[in-house]
């Protein structure tokens, strides 16, 4: 499956390697995809995910989690 979330505070190549290796850590997790200039972040996983452990994941990396679509 495939969820898009928003992430704000990203600015930079780094921000989206941050982004992406925490949440690409997280069970399940088989892509993640991110846009740095729409702050859209699309994860593919075998099962659901909590929003909250995708939050968590983002607030690891230094960034926020604003929602998801
Ligand atoms: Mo992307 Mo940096 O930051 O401090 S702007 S990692």
């Amino acid at each position: 499956m495939e969820t898009v979330y928003e992430v704000k505070g990203m600015t930079c190549g780094h921000c989206v390697g941050s982004v992406t290796q925490e949440i690409t850590a997280l069970p399940g997790v088989q892509n993640v995809a991110v846009v740095l200039e729409t702050g859209k972040v699309t994860v593919t996983s075998e099962t659901p995910l909590t929003e909250d452990a995708v939050r968590e994941a983002v607030d690891e990396a230094g960034y926020e989690l604003v929602g998801t679509s």
